[in-house]
This record gives C-alpha cells, structure tokens and sequence, in this order.
C-alpha cells in the first residue's frame, strides 16, 4: 500500500468564509505524518466535481475528512470509492459522534483525534495484520458485528505532531496559512462541539516549534486555527513577543478568541505589533439570556468593552453571533443587528443556531422532537434545522437573511474607514456581495421550511408523494404521442414527468424547456421518465448529461425510471458521480 488520497469534501453552498480558501489542519497532518513514513500523499479541498477522479480510484486507500455539514458530500464521494474497490477510512469530527451512520459508507471510521491511529491503521492494512486493537477505531467484523472501540485514553500530545506539509495539497492549496498552536478550551459552551472532541485540557504547542513554522511563511497571512488562541495568556505573550523579536513578518495573522482577550493591554500592544489584524471573537448574543442558556460565561458589558478595546488598538473585529435560542425572540435579531452597527462591528458572521451531533443543545432537540430534518448539508449554520421555541423556523431564517443583508448594506460599508481603516471597507464590500449572493441562493429553502415542519408531522411524506405521483401518472399512459412534459410543484418538491418518444430533434427542445421550467436554486426535484423511450442510446446519454446539469441547481435529485430500460443502463453508473442524485426503479 503506497498510494493514500486524502480529501477534504467542499459544498457548493456559499457562506460568510466563502472567499477564505482555508483547510482545516487535520488532512495536512495526518498527510505529512503519512509521507514522513514513505507512502505517497496526494491531498485534495474541492467539491466533488472537482476532482481527478480517474487518479484517484487508482489509491490503495483513500481518507475522507468530514464535518456535519460535508458528510453527505463526504459519503457519495465514499459510496463511489467503495464500488471502485478502493478501501475508504473516515474520520474528522462528524463521524467522531456518528460513527455508525459513516461506517455504512467506509471500510473504517476513525473517531477522536487521529495523529498517530491513522499511520498504525494505514500500516497494519499494509502488513495485513488485524488493525482490531487500534483505540478509536471503529469496522465491521467479517460476521457483519460493528465493533466500536473506545478512543485513547490520552490526550493527543501535540508537541509530537509533525510540522504540516501544504505542498501535499494538489487542489486546494491555502491562500491563508492555517496553523494550530494549541488544542482544547475550557470553556463549555452549549452548542460547541469542541470540546467533546478535543476536551477542556488546553495544550499548546512549544513557542519555538510555532516560531520555526510562521517563519516559513513570511508575507502571508495566517489563521491560526485555535479554538481559544489566548486561552493561556502567558504563552500567548510569549508567542507574539517571540514573532517581533524573530523578526516574522507575516502580512496579517488572525485568531480566534474570547473577550476576555481584549481586557489585557500588553496583550493587545503585542498583538498589533506582531501584525494581528482581526480578532475573530465569539460574541454569540446581546441577549442577557441567551448568554447563559449558552453558558457562555460573559456579559454584555463584556461584548461591548471588548470591541471598543479592540478598536482603540486598531485590530478589527469580527464578531460572531448564533441567534435563535429558547430565549431569543425576531426581536433580538433585529437588535442585534442594530448593536452590531452602533458599536462599529468591522464584520459580522449571524449563524443560526445549529445543533451539531455531540453536542448537548443536539441531545435536547433530539429528545424533544424539535429537529426538522436530519440532512446533514443544512447543519452549516445557514439555514434552519430545528422548530425555535419563540418565532417560527420560518421567522428565524428570514430575519437571519435579513439582518446579514442590513449590516452588508452599501449605506455601512464605509463606517469604519476612519476607525479601523480601508480593509474593513473592502471587507464589507464583499460581504455585501456574499450576502446578497446567499440571499438568492437560500430562497428556496423558505419554501423547503414549510415542507420539513409538515414532514415532521407526517413522518415520511416526502417517499409517500412519490408513490401517489406516480400511481396518478398512470392515467395519462394513454396519450403515447412524441414529447410531454408534466410539472407540478408541491411545498418545495417539484414534480417533473416526461413522457413520449425523445429523439435527437426534440432533444434540444427538451433541453431548452427544462432550463427553463427548473428554477435556479430547487430544493427537491423528482423526475419521472417511466414513459419516456429514447430513440437511440445516444440520445439517452445526451438525456444523462441534461440531467447532471439540471442536478447542480437542485439540493436532491430524484430520478424514477423503468427497470429493464437499457438505455438508461449508464445513469446508473453516472449516478455514483453525482452528488444528490437518486435512481428509483420502477418494476415494468
Ligand atoms: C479553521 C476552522 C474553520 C475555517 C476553515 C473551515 C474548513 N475548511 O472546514 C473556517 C473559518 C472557514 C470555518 C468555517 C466554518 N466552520 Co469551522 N472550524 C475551524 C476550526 C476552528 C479548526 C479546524 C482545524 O484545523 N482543526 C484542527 C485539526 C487538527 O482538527 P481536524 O481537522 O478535525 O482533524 C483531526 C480529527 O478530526 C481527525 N481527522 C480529521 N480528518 C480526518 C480524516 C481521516 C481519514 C481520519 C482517519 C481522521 C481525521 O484527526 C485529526 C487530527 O487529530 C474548527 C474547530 C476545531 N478545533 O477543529 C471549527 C469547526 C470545524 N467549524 C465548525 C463549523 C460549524 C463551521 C461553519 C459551518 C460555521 C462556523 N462556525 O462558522 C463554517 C463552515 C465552513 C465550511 N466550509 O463548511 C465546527 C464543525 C462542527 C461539525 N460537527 O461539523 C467546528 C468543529 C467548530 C465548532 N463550533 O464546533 N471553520
Ligand atoms: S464556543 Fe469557544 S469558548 Fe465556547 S466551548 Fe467552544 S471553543 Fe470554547
């Protein structure tokens, strides 16, 4: 075993970091433990459309990196792997806390932090010896028992972790530098993840060995990708003091950090002077309320003394919200934004409340019955999964629209030239751009809203209308003649049949009306071709190809078709390649 592809899944759907093209840090370490070892690495951030799939099936084992919101994409680039013959492992935060639901697409699933089990896994396969005793790891006997062993004991120690190698990336490579110095917060807030996964014990890195990596990157701009950058305030100075007096000059770095950072002057002496340019801080709510049912352990006060220190040091801020709590009415959103604008806010990221899979907030709703759905693509943050107790899912993802579209708005953008400089303009002008963009891309989801609370209700509505379009359908076998087309859209779902005799000169035709009936952005399309015939199979490929690019304007693509159809035979092989896409035989 020599060859290892490693891929980081990315969606299409765009969001606040749309424009920051960052990985997380876990493929590049495990990568560069993996080629330090002697195995060949090619590591890959793109969508599924990107990539080389021709090399990559030549891998003995490809690895898939997954959080909540790229699992989906994660398992059909699995799926497909699988039935390539390619072995699959999994691993990343996602599959840490569902590791059932990854194992049915992967050979393995690694849970927790895999710095050192991933190489032993990868060697053992190699050896063939049985891989059974490795901690975290998760696989399927041969008598089909799902064994899930439990994860180390230990914390990772990240000072043994290698120095990660970014030129692995084939596609994807980082315009901003992510680097970790420390892992762990001992914080404990309701809706993180975090900690489950990385624990309240905070380590760090030696200073030394982050000084030796920033050096490598001279005039670029570095993320670090810490939870809680200044959690030790100590070593944090240290690191800094450390950057000026090694001379790096990077050209921004930017972190992660609570607003306890901004009471400390030495701290923010040192952090401009070390070229800190924006602090990501995790502010969360101006609700009094919503802080505690947070547990997030700060006070309003503490926001707002937070951003007026920042500013005093010229360091901007960008401000993370999550609205939506119990506590949280379409009032608090509306006030936030009004808050983000008085206090000068450079950028603001407003997230819906999202409950993520190992989290407590995902326990309660679960248990309460409040999740609306369980696609796991919505979990990012910008679209609403679950029923809030004081506004309608409806509401909250409306006013959450909206208030991104207010605080991005032209009238805005050059509030804080005099206070923080241009780059908060320009950073307001491409959120005016992103916000706008979401705001188009999102619209369909308000009518997917309807729909999911109703199938909350109802349980499996969505596979019921299926069966009663298609036995309706049935009435219209009479009329054969050349080319129909039937659409109907219910609560989102929109219905598509085709029916008649498609040859190559109605094949434009077809091509034309579907572009145009098909809306840009559709949450569920559902085509049935039960009662089309295809004039040759070279029109049934050209169908195929209509249909992969109906498919990238549609969240879940379902095709019906008639079993035996031969000339469909392709689809079935095209359909492992495309994401969101799904075949229903129908007996003949
Ligand atoms: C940097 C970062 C970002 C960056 C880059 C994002 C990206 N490329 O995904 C930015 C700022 C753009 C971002 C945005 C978002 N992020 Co973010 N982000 C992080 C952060 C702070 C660090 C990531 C990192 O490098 N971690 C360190 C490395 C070492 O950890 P790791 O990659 O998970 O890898 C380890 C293990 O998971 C495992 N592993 C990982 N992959 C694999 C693969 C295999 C095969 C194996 C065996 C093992 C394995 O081994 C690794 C080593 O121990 C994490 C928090 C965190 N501590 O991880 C949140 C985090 C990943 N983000 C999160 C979220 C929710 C988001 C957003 C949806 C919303 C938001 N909070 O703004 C957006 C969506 C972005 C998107 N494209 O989907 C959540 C994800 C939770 C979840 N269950 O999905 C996290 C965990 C934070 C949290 N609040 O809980 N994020
Ligand atoms: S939100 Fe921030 S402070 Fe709270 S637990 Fe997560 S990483 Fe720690």
């Amino acid at each position: 075993m020599k060859k290892i592809v490693l891929i980081e899944p990315q969606i299409g759907q765009d969001h606040v970091y749309s424009l920051i093209k960052m990985p997380r840090l876990g493929l590049p370490l495990l990568g560069t433990q993996l080629k330090e070892a002697g195995y060949q690495v090619d590591l890959y951030t793109a969508k599924i459309d990107e990539l080389p799939w021709h090399k990559i099936v030549k891998a003995d084992l490809v690895g898939i990196s997954l959080t909540t919101s790229t699992s989906l994409e994660g398992y059909r680039m699995a799926d497909f792997l699988r039935s390539q013959q390619v072995t699959v492992v999994i691993g990343g935060i996602h599959p840490t806390f569902l590791p059932d639901e990854a194992l049915q697409h992967a050979d393995y699933v690694i849970k927790g932090e895999a710095d050192f089990t991933f190489l032993e896994l990868v060697r053992s396969l190699e050896k063939g010896e049985s891989p059974h005793n490795i901690p975290g790891l998760s696989f399927r006997k041969q008598n089909n028992e799902v064994i899930h062993n439990p994860c180390p004991e230990e914390w990772v120690d990240i000072n043994q972790t290698p120095m990660p190698d970014l030129s692995l990336f084939r596609i994807g490579e980082p315009r901003v530098v992510p680097i970790m110095t420390s892992r762990g917060c001992p914080f404990n807030c309701t809706f993180c993840s975090v900690t489950a996964m990385f624990g309240h014990q905070y380590r760090f890195r030696h200073t030394e060995k982050v000084l030796k990596e920033l050096a490598m990157y001279q005039g670029r701009s570095v993320f670090f990708v810490d939870d809680h950058f200044t959690a030790n305030k100590k070593r944090c100075k240290e690191l800094l003091q450390g950057i000026i007096d090694h001379k790096i000059s990077l050209k921004r770095w930017s972190a992660q950090v609570r607003v306890e950072a901004a009471k400390d002057d030495e701290l923010l002496q040192l952090t401009q002077k070390s070229g800190g340019s924006i602090a990501f801080v995790g502010l969360e709510s101006i609700n009094p309320a919503t802080l505690e049912a947070y547990n997030k352990k700060q006070s309003l006060d503490d926001i707002k003394e937070c951003v007026r220190r920042f500013h005093d040091y010229k360091i901007r801020v960008h401000g993370m919200f999550v609205l939506g709590s119990d506590e949280d009415t379409i009032q608090t959103i509306r006030d936030t934004v009004d808050f983000s604008l008085d206090t000068r806010i450079d950028s603001v990221q407003f997230l819906t409340l999202t409950p993520l899979p190992g989290t407590p907030f995902f326990h309660k709703l679960d248990e309460e019955g409040r999740l609306l759905t369980k696609d796991w693509e919505l979990y990012d943050g910008h679209h609403v999964v679950f029923l809030p107790a004081k506004m309608s899912p409806e509401e909250l993802q409306e006013e959450t629209v909206k208030v991104f579209k207010r605080f991005y708005s032209l009238r805005h953008v050059l509030q804080n030239v005099g206070l923080t400089g241009s780059h908060s303009a320009l950073y307001r002008g491409v959120g005016w751009w992103l916000s706008r963009r979401f705001a188009k891309q999102s619209r369909w989801y308000d009518q997917a809203l309807a729909f999911l609370k109703e199938g909350q209700k109802h349980g499996h509505v969505l596979s019921r209308k299926v069966q009663e379009i298609k036995e309706g359908m049935l009435e219209l076998k009479a009329n054969n003649n050349p080319l129909k087309i039937y659409i109907n859209d219910q609560k989102g779902v929109i219905y598509l049949k085709i029916q008649g005799f498609l040859n190559r000169f109605n094949l434009h035709e077809l091509n034309h009306t579907l572009r145009k009936m098909i809306p840009q952005h559709c949450f569920h399309l559902v085509v049935n071709t039960e009662e089309l015939n295809f004039s040759s199979e070279k029109t049934a490929r050209a169908f195929t190809r209509l249909l992969e690019k109906i498919n990238k304007r549609t969240h879940r693509l379902q095709l019906i078709y008639r079993e035996g159809e031969n000339k469909l035979r392709l689809l079935q092989q095209q359909a492992l390649k495309m994401p969101r896409f799904e075949i229903l035989p129908v007996k003949k």
